[in-house]
């Protein structure tokens, strides 16, 4: 929506696509050009918040680093090539290493940005389709994939998420997480620092636990250290102090829920006084937040980063929830809730109540034997499969707005590995140090040439909201979307080349759409001729007509006619501050997709897991290890904004956060270099020494290492920083998920020899 506001500049509304708070954006334009990024006041949800990123989308737009072109690498040589011989490109590559090796020697691997992005959500599950290869990766794996399989596996579907109420919340437990920072993550809300404002001037408290005292800790009622990968500890001893001491209240729940015995039995070792030396919390501490949680009159217990790229991450992920089941504070008011969102929510399809429940396991992965969930195997294992011969080989990757380089453990192993492929296309907006390995690089458009509607953020957002923005600008002479490379590339690796129209690869994609929503269950297109569906649709295209189809299909859906004043893109898209659907309400048991319809509270392989946790109990750390831990900074969007130069200037904050204590027995000053050694690699950057910083741990940034040649981001190179997970091992996951561990690996501190440049 625009509205001319002078002669010479528009205003347009639009949500912001880059981090999980979908703030509503004001964006003033002038030509080509845009003038200024503020919060939008009248956006439904945010209210005029935003952070410093929103600028930082009129520079992504502007940089000249951005590619606007295709490009052909030749040695160290690249090219800018029409799309056609890019394509072409893609092709022979491709098709040549699933001719010679097969389709599983082509890997996938997916970035974050993926999921903010509503030409990949809508396109690539009909790509994958195609390519049909086991070898997928994401950024899943190196972040949420233990919540995802514990909400799974309790109830019954990866969406099915617990979103903290925090509006109406009395008590928040935070673990591992910094919301303050990072705009919240797994609950979408924008302005968290207004809202967890509003929660203590109510005289609510919020308790956050974390290994820094991180800018949410200091605005907390409390905060405690924890040893970094101790959460589970915690949270078990916690569920045992409420079964121990008859606390548990989960009231209506109690009907629609299987396993309670078998928890029962899970908790027992799990005492305060048995965890508190591995998880660093004193018993005391560990009765008095059960019995506060339980003597809330609401409360919600949330984690995040810190308990999921962790060595127990899907044991501490379940745990959440089953505090929140066992205080009453699961699917109420106040506690945790499930959304019912607009579009694409597998929560509201099909027969309400049941379902097909958690699978896994399909393939395992060649080399290390580890199963896949969801569709994709654990990105720890995407080095050793490209890196070790024989058959099933990966031979040829495909990167996706992401960049593993910086994101995924052991960097080195990978790059490495990358260089020895037969071929290598991704699909990105920068040449940065893992796009600069391939052969071929297929740039979408600028965020502000494309649709947007927060397809995956609105499944877990505090409120159910639906806002759909158009393009700001009209796309480059000769741009290309990424809904139209991905239906170029599924052409390609369907084997039928490049001649198809993307129009007549569009009509396949909706068609199929189409036949799946017709004979779902409850769909108010069951049984339907497909054709008048389609024909309703009119003549969109895209990302539009998919998403159309799916509102339309959805909950508050005009159903084609079946519900006059329900909600059509039209409707949505005619306000253009979005739509507020209302607060999140109690959906069990019609949310629950599970076999057998319950919340399943000890699923086997959660009870196959607690024997590796409880052999945990007797660990005793060295002292003289460190364990190595990430943070966020506000200025930063993991790997790829550090181009952008009003979010890098000022001083450097890629250091190693260390305790005095520690410091002074590795002989460090604040400022001096230090070398960060670990069995993978080492870095070498300036110490910061902080109380802030529990004993024992140290903190780098995660994102950062801008210094490699022939990645194209003069900005970044000169505030490169370094990349943390040239330390960080694949040999550390969390054995459920495979999930890396990215926090809580061992490291050796030492002064810097001779200064060095960062390495
Ligand atoms: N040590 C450590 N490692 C971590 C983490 C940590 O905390 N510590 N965090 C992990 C987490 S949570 C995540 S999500 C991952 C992120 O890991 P990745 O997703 O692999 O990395 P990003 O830095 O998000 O890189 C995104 C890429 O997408 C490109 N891009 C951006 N927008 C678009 C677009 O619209 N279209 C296309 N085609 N490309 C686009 C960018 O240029 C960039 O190359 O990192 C993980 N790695
Ligand atoms: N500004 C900014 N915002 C972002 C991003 C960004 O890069 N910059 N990235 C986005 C992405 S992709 C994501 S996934 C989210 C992440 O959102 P958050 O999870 O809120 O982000 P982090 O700041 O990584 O917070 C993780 C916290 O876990 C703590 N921690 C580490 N190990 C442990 C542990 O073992 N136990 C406990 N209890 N705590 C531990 C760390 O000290 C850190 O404070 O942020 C998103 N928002
Ligand atoms: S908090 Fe996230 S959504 Fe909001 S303006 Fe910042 S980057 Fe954009
Ligand atoms: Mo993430």
């Amino acid at each position: 929506m625009t509205m001319e506001t002078s002669e010479t500049t528009t205003t347009h509304y639009a949500t912001c696509p880059l981090c999980e708070a979908t703030c509503g954006l004001s964006i003033e334009t002038r030509g080509r050009e845009v003038v200024s990024v503020r919060g939008d006041e009248a956006d439904v949800f945010s209210h005029g918040y935003l952070c410093p990123k929103a600028n930082g989308l009129r520079e992504l737009d502007a940089d000249p680093d951005r590619l606007r072109q295709p490009m052909i690498r030749e040695g160290d040589a690249w090219r800018e090539v029409s799309w056609p011989e890019a394509f072409a490109a893609v092709e022979a590559g491709l098709m040549g290493v699933i001719e010679r090796n097969g389709r599983n020697a082509v890997a996938v691997y997916l970035g974050n940005p993926n999921v903010h992005n509503l030409s990949m959500t809508t396109y690539l599950p009909g790509f994958l389709k195609s390519l049909k290869s086991q070898n997928v990766y994401s950024a899943s794996t190196v972040d949420q994939q233990p919540k995802q399989i514990a909400i799974a596996m309790m109830f019954g579907d990866r969406l099915s998420l617990p979103v903290p109420d925090i509006d109406r919340t009395d008590y928040l437990l935070v673990l591992g997480a910094n919301p303050l920072v990072s705009n919240g993550s797994l609950m979408t809300a924008p302005d968290m620092r207004g809202r967890l404002k509003k929660l203590r001037e109510r005289g609510g408290k919020l308790v956050v636990i974390d290994p820094l005292r991180t800018l949410t800790a200091e605005k907390a009622d409390e905060h405690y250290f924890i040893r970094p990968g101790g959460d589970a500890y915690l949270l078990f001893a916690m569920a045992h102090v409420l079964i121990a001491e008859n606390l548990c209240a989960p009231g209506r729940l109690a009907a629609h829920a299987a396993g309670m015995e078998t928890l029962v039995d899970l908790t027992r070792p799990f005492t305060p006084e048995a965890v508190a030396p591995v998880c660093g919390i004193a018993p005391e501490i560990i009765r008095r937040l059960a019995h506060e949680l339980a003597a809330a009159p609401t409360a919600a217990v949330y984690g995040r980063i810190g308990t999921c790229t962790q060595e127990f991450g899907t044991l501490s992920s379940w745990l959440v929830d089953v505090l929140n089941y066992l205080t009453g504070n699961l699917d109420r008011e106040g506690g945790v809730l499930f959304t019912r969102p607009a579009a694409g929510a597998p929560n509201t399809q099909g027969e309400p109540g049941r379902g097909r429940g958690f699978m896994q396991g399909r393939w395992h992965s060649r080399v290390r034997g580890l199963p896949e969930t969801f569709g994709e195997l654990p990105t720890v294992c995407l080095s050793e499969e490209m890196a070790t011969p024989g058959e099933g080989q990966v031979r040829a990757l495909i990167t996706m707005a992401g960049n593993p380089v910086i994101s995924t453990p052991d960097s080195s192993k990978l790059e490495r590995a990358m260089e020895n492929l037969d071929f290598m296309v991704s699909v990105d907006i920068y040449m940065n140090e893992t796009t600069r390995h391939a052969n071929v690089i297929l740039p979408g458009l600028s965020p502000l040439e494309h649709a947007h509607y927060d397809l995956t953020f609105y499944q877990m957002s505090v409120r159910n909201i639906a806002h759909y923005s158009p393009p700001v600008f009209e796309r480059t002479d000769g741009g290309q979307d990424d809904w139209e490379i991905m239906l170029t590339l599924t052409g390609i690796v369907a084997g039928a080349g490049t001649a198809t129209p993307t129009d007549v690869l569009d009509d396949m994609t909706l068609d199929g759409t189409i036949a799946r929503a017709i004979k779902t269950v409850g769909s108010p297109v069951y049984g339907r001729d497909p054709a008048t569906v389609r024909v309703a649709l009119g003549d969109q295209r895209g990302p539009d007509r998919l998403l159309d189809l799916a509102l339309r299909t959805g909950p508050y859906g005009d159903g084609f006619g079946v519900v006059p004043d329900g909600l059509t893109l039209e409707r949505v898209a005619a306000q253009p501050h979005g739509m507020d659907l209302g607060p999140l309400a109690s959906r069990i048991p019609e949310v629950l997709r599970t076999p057998s319809g319950k919340i399943e509270l000890a699923p086997p392989l959660i009870v196959g897991d607690v024997e590796r946790l409880r052999a945990g109990l007797w660990r005793r750390s060295d002292p003289d290890t460190l364990l190595l831990i990430g943070r966020r900074g506000l200025r930063s969007n993991n790997s790829w904004m550090h181009n952008l130069p009003s979010l890098v200037k000022g001083k450097d904050v890629c250091t190693l956060l260390i305790n005095p204590v520690d410091a002074e027995r590795c002989g460090l000053s604040d400022g001096a270099l230090a070398t960060v050694a670990s069995d993978a690699g080492e870095v070498c950057l300036p110490a910061e020494i902080t109380a802030a910083i529990a004993p024992g741990v140290v903190s780098i940034p995660h994102g950062w290492g801008h210094n490699r040649r022939g990645a194209r981001l003069g900005v970044a190179a000169e505030h490169a920083g370094v990349n943390a997970n040239i330390l960080n091992s694949t040999a550390l996951f969390d054995h459920i998920s495979g999930n890396a561990v990215l926090n809580g690996a061992p490291v050796r501190v030492e002064k810097a020899s001779v200064p060095v440049a960062h390495a």
